[in-house]
């Protein structure tokens, strides 16, 4: 009886005691967020506005010998840029206050490049300061992107350009209230006005800034805010590597403190970094950074834009989404709609976390204590969590939603103030009788979402199946994400075939070739067909079981290429350049060196006022960066009518498409002088013309 005493004694001393060590918190794994990184991870989604003198000379990157006077906007509004923003769900908004040009949208006192010199309110304006009031209005936070390269400086390139760069983030971080991210884009092209010298200056990106004694200007004029940079030292946060809107599957918000950071560490981050450094994703809601006419119809579909949302916030990622202002100072109708679209369907897909209502419950409880169970991921409060006991980095959630369900959506979060633990895990449901898996992926971080097929299901496993340590696990969802029609595609191919391809072979395609929008009464599209002059189609998918259509394609066709030849090239292969599939491209021989020609006989006289040159969309190499385009009637007197530089072309590989005065013209030259990478490879997506 005693002996039985002392052994259940002991026992539950041994329970209590355990019970006692498991239920204090886990320890925090490896570097953690500071508060400030904290708070901007929170805020998920914010916007990026480009506007600069560029906006009215139709450029992506101004030499900074511009004419101030051309920035005259005749209704800039900077409250509807804080509604349009608002009410896109967007929690911030990044201003470029200064672009590579110089051009400052704030009276700065250290240049005359700036809004004071210009006709827009007399030269009394400042777009910073609307701007901030705005944002004050509409409860948003205010950033800002300070070009470090300035192609308008005199002093670009000396020491006291660096005085000036202070100067101007002084003013800037002084007089316009709170500043949640400071934004220092690398690139440094090398070529300029700089104050009339017109030369190529080279700075080191290392040492040039000094960014260490700006970092520490930046904190103590702004100690809430969060450092972008991604050259030179480590900020706050890290680039992902693209323009194109997405970060890796596997997503480490870790990087190292030092040393260079290549493309793959952009992009994955650093499992084992000795710094906490997340990744921002930032995109354009069009191709172009800055406002284009021509990008009017070109702003991304919604399943473009929910395909970003899903490859950046949906991976641990932040997402900054741009806005051009247009020349009236206004974002333009279709972005506004598009913003708004995507807004809504964002909202729809996560109305209903069909996770709340069942019932839930884990392998491994850290302590079996309640405050660490299964129930904390779905209780609505973003600091608690389910946590396992230490050295249990394998465990199982269960969702038993206690009737048939149909999701197609898994969203997970850790609790990273903790740190960042997953390394794998899977995701099954129990459909008649069996598990099936769903989806498996590596890294969570601060949110994950993960898409499979349509599944209807009573049970959901989750799975970790390998973590640094213990999983910190603070929030699962479980989605019916409603179906997106894709806008179809539409190719017109060498000899002037037109193909219109919709997304699943379900939906019936309806379009009009006279400028209208096509509805269910337009034509029916029943195959290829034929068309060899300019052309404007407009498409829809529509789906008839349930009534839905997808959003519009539009695409314009000039001159057929069925009779182009290319006269410098012997291969066939070359003829991708002309085959209107943008996905397919050809490079010039590996021993050629630059300049390199590439000549095209168009067979009859064409009256030119311009021409198109999309980069290999495959693989990011020979982007023509330095052109000259020459026109001939005979291909032998040559003509120079254009030259210049295809800007941002390495970041953001669209469409470069540049306009000159009319020639007739049956012959075509494109000589490329540089590319982006400094060496002799030079790549075609795709070439085509602008007639008259
Ligand atoms: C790039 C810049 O060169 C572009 O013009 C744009 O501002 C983008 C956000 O960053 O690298």
């Amino acid at each position: 009886m005693i002996r039985k005493i002392i052994w259940g004694t002991m026992l539950l001393s041994l329970v209590i005691g355990t019970s006692d060590a498991q239920t204090l918190a886990p320890k925090p794994n490896g570097p953690v967020p500071n508060e400030n990184q904290m708070t901007w991870q929170e805020m998920e989604y914010y916007s990026f506005l480009h506007f600069s003198l560029n906006t009215f000379t139709d450029q992506e990157w101004g030499n900074g010998d511009e004419d101030v006077r051309l920035f005259n906007p005749k209704e800039l509004d900077c409250r509807q840029w804080a509604r349009v923003c608002k009410e896109a769900g967007m929690k911030g908004i990044i201003m470029v206050v200064k672009h590579h040009c110089g051009f400052c949208l704030w009276p700065s006192k250290y240049t005359e490049f700036s809004v004071k010199n210009s006709p827009w309110k007399d030269g009394k304006g400042d777009v910073v300061r609307e701007l901030a009031d705005a944002c004050k209005e509409y409860g948003l936070k205010l950033g800002i992107y300070l070009s470090p390269w300035d192609r308008n400086s005199a002093d670009y390139g000396k020491p006291e350009y660096i005085t000036y760069f202070r100067n101007q983030l002084t003013e800037l971080l002084t007089n316009y209230g709170p500043i949640f991210e400071v934004w220092f884009d690398g690139a440094n092209g090398g070529s300029g006005y700089y104050g009339g010298a017109r030369e190529t200056r080279r700075i080191d990106r290392r040492t040039y800034y000094d960014w260490q004694n700006t970092y520490k200007l930046i904190r103590k004029l702004q100690p809430d805010i969060v450092i972008w940079n991604d050259g030179g030292d480590r900020g706050d946060l890290r680039w992902v590597g693209t323009e194109s809107g997405y970060v890796g599957e596997t997503n480490w918000s870790l990087l190292n403190a030092t040393g260079d950071v290549p493309e793959d560490m952009l992009r994955y981050g650093v499992e084992d970094g000795d710094s906490w450094v997340p990744g921002e994703v930032n995109t354009s809601i069009r191709l172009g950074w800055f406002y284009h006419t021509y990008e009017d119809n070109r702003v991304k579909t919604l399943p473009q834009l929910m395909n970003i949302y899903y490859s950046s916030i949906g991976r641990n990622g932040t997402l900054l989404l741009n806005f051009p202002i247009d020349t009236r100072g206004l974002i333009h109708e279709n972005d506004i709609k598009a913003s708004k679209d995507f807004a809504a369907a964002v909202k729809e897909t996560f109305a209903v976390n069909l996770a709340e209502k069942a019932k839930v419950s884990a392998s491994n409880i850290r302590g079996n204590s309640k405050e660490f169970g299964a129930e904390r991921t779905i209780d609505g409060n973003k600091d608690t969590y389910w946590a396992t006991d230490d050295g249990v980095i394998q465990a199982s959630m269960m969702v038993d939603f206690g009737k048939p369900t149909t999701f197609n959506r898994f969203l997970v979060q850790e609790y990273i103030r903790l740190g960042q633990r997953v390394k794998a895990f899977t995701v099954e449901a129990f459909v008649d009788g069996n598990w099936k898996e769903l989806a498996k992926a590596t890294t969570i971080g601060y949110k994950r979402i993960l898409l499979f097929p349509t599944v209807k299901a009573t049970r959901l496993r989750f799975n970790i199946t390998d973590s640094k340590s213990c999983p910190v696990i603070s929030r699962i969802g479980i989605y019916n994400a409603p179906q997106i029609l894709t806008a179809p595609s539409i190719v017109r191919n060498m000899a002037g075939e037109i193909t219109i391809t919709p997304a699943d072979a379900e939906s019936t395609i309806y379009y009009t070739m006279d400028g209208s929008v096509p509805t269910l009464k337009s034509i029916k599209y029943t195959g290829p067909f034929q068309n060899e002059s300019k052309a404007d189609v407009q498409a829809i998918a529509s789906d008839s079981a349930s009534g839905k259509n997808s959003q519009m394609s539009h695409e314009k066709f000039d001159i057929s290429k069925k009779n182009w030849k290319l006269i410098s090239i012997e291969s066939e292969m070359a003829y991708r350049i002309l085959d209107g599939i943008l996905s397919t491209a050809w490079h010039q021989s590996r021993d050629t060196k630059m300049p390199v020609d590439l000549v095209i006989d168009m067979g009859t006289e064409q009256n030119l006022c311009g021409f198109k040159y999309l980069p290999d969309q495959t693989r990011p190499t020979g982007y023509i960066s330095n052109y000259q385009f020459f026109v001939s009637k005979n291909n032998s007197d040559w003509k120079l009518v254009d030259e210049g530089e295809f800007p941002n072309i390495n970041n953001n590989p669209i469409w470069q498409i540049k306009n000159f005065t009319p020639v007739k013209a049956r012959y075509i030259k494109l000589r490329a002088l540089k590319n982006a990478r400094g060496n002799d490879d030079v790549g075609y997506a795709e070439i085509d013309v602008i007639t008259q």
